[in-house]
């Protein structure tokens, strides 16, 4: 089976904005773990783009809706590409394939007997292509009717419209979150979501007809399909679907995770599972959602308009610096936020002192005392024993943090072992046993660099190009770098080449310049 995985499909109605890029290098992260941990991992990523935001903005610019989506869908796809990102697909709801599926799986519904025509009218707000009951409004002082939930604008639309039979399926999914507490991560989240649906649900508007740009339904034109249907079904697309026989579609549905942030978990955890329930189809493993990343504590959104540009970040600090600093610093389902200083401090403090510099440290005294050859992990001691089992390990403690995408918690356990092997370095100090003891210092060095190995091994998929380079100069062959060679020390006697630092302090880059 293949490791299906997810992210969110954006709306390209503007450039891509730091949230994103959290999202995207969270997701990322986890399709590289996997992949390095012997799976087949099927990465999509992509950009949901009809619907009426998209409509109406597009006619405030003066353009197609086709020409802002082209326009936007190539700017978060390079902003992937920037970031290293290694999706398998870049899907565009947009897409030929895309729109064969969403029919398919209206129809399956309609057979179903869960789509019926009537007609709606309540309140909708365009910027969260949502429906909201009237409890969920609330007029404020300037006269406008806004969603309490999401601040937004809501406008009162009424219109024939098909409906979908949600209510039929109050019963099976609150069944779905008791069955399979893990079906939404993280756990804090899954009380909110069934007491949503506790608290009774009503068939969901599933068409409009004021404007057309949307996936048509089928037998009825004059009707779009709401952009949350078309957007979920994003998911089988990337899977072969209405090919159920095909060998894509076998291999990959169900997905196994849904990575989202917090604000569209209701459409994952609820809507979701009932269209696929309707449709037959099996459901996925995980919907997991994160939190908002915040620029100093305050929220960033395209409307307010304080966007922070995730290609400034990255040229002031670096890729790997700021693929760590999100991953690590905010507990992956919380907000959190970052600054400058903050990211600096991680910088230093966890990449320049605890990791580059031991790794640096160890490598240039194999450089200077053994001409750069790998000595032997030979005679060890109760102490190099301890250090070696921590490291060892570690694969299991961060698979399972993976798994549940606890990201910050196996970067927080590869830590632990890196402050440990510090610890042990300096206790041990090599640089005196260099005169008493050079056997000793080998084994010490050996020892070291052996952690040091193991602890890159796994942190690969976070900082994908500096782990590369310290793997390049621990000597490891390109081939032995997935988590099957975890078990495989650098066999003594290797020629390693030159040490070079990896994870240099943050300097402050002069004016006008990037670092
Ligand atoms: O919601 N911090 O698109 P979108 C963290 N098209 N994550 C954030 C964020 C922030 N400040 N702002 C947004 C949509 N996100 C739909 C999705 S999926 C079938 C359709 C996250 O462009 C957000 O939670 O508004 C979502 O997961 C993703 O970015 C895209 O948001």
């Amino acid at each position: 089976m293949t490791f299906y995985i997810t992210t969110a499909i954006a709306y390209p109605n503007g450039t891509p904005h730091i949230g994103h890029a959290y999202e995207y290098i969270a997701a990322d992260t986890m399709a590289r773990f996997h992949r390095l941990d012997g799976e087949d991992v099927y990465f999509m990523t992509g950009t949901d783009e009809h619907g009426l935001k998209m409509q109406q903005t597009a006619e405030k610019e003066g353009i197609t809706a086709r020409q802002l989506a082209d326009r936007n869908a190539a700017a978060f796809r390079a902003l992937q590409d920037f970031l290293g990102s290694s999706y398998d697909r870049f899907i565009r709801t947009t897409d030929e394939d895309h729109y064969a599926t969403c029919q398919a799986i209206w129809r399956r519904m309609e057979e179903a007997g869960d789509i019926y025509l009537d007609s709606y009218s309540g309140w909708y707000s365009v910027r969260d292509e949502a429906y909201y009951q009237e409890d969920e409004t609330e007029v404020r002082e300037d006269g406008v009717r806004y969603s309490v939930g999401t601040g937004t604008p809501v406008e009162w639309t009424e219109e024939e419209s098909y409906f979908f039979r949600l209510s039929k399926y109050q019963e099976p999914l609150l069944e779905l979150y008791r069955e399979h507490p893990e079906f939404v991560g993280p756990d804090s989240r899954r009380n909110e979501v069934a007491s949503f649906v506790a608290s009774g649900l009503k068939d969901l508007s599933i068409s409009r007809t004021t404007f057309d740009w949307g996936v048509p339904v089928p037998g009825d034109e004059r009707h779009v399909m709401y952009v949350w249907v078309d957007a979920l079904t994003n998911y089988l697309t990337g899977a072969g679907y209405p090919d159920v026989d095909s060998e894509e579609f076998r291999t990959r549905w169900p997905a196994n995770v849904h990575v989202i942030g917090k604000d569209i978990l209701r459409f994952h955890a609820v809507y979701w599972p009932a269209f696929l329930m309707s449709a037959g189809l099996e459901l996925p493993g995980r919907v997991h959602a994160h939190g908002f990343l915040f620029n100093r504590g305050e929220k960033m959104s395209k409307s307010v308009g304080n966007v922070v540009d995730p290609y400034d970040l990255v040229n002031s600090f670096g890729l790997d610096t700021v693929r760590y600093f999100v991953l690590r610093e905010i507990p992956y389902g919380q907000d959190g936020s970052y600054s400058a200083e903050g990211i600096v401090t991680r910088k230093n403090a966890d990449l320049a002192n605890e990791y580059g510099n031991l790794a640096q440290r160890s490598l240039s005294m194999v450089r200077k005392n053994l001409d750069g050859v790998m000595p032997a992990l030979a005679d060890l001691t109760a102490e190099d024993e301890e250090i070696l089992a921590a490291a060892r390990d570690l694969h299991a403690t961060a698979r399972a943090h993976v798994e549940v995408q606890s990201l910050h918690l196996y970067l927080e356990a590869a830590w632990k072992v890196l402050s440990a092997a510090n610890r042990y370095f300096s206790a041990q100090e090599p640089w005196k046993l260099k005169k008493t003891d050079p056997a000793r210092m080998a084994t010490v060095l050996a020892v070291t660099l052996e952690v040091v190995r193991r602890v890159t091994l796994l942190l690969q998929p976070v900082m994908p190009g500096s782990t590369a380079q310290i793997l390049d100069q621990l000597g490891v062959d390109a081939d032995a770098r997935t988590f099957a060679g975890l078990g495989t020390p650098v066999p003594a006697g290797t020629q390693l080449p030159a040490p070079a630092p990896v994870f240099p302090k943050h300097v402050e880059p002069a004016e006008g310049e990037t670092a």
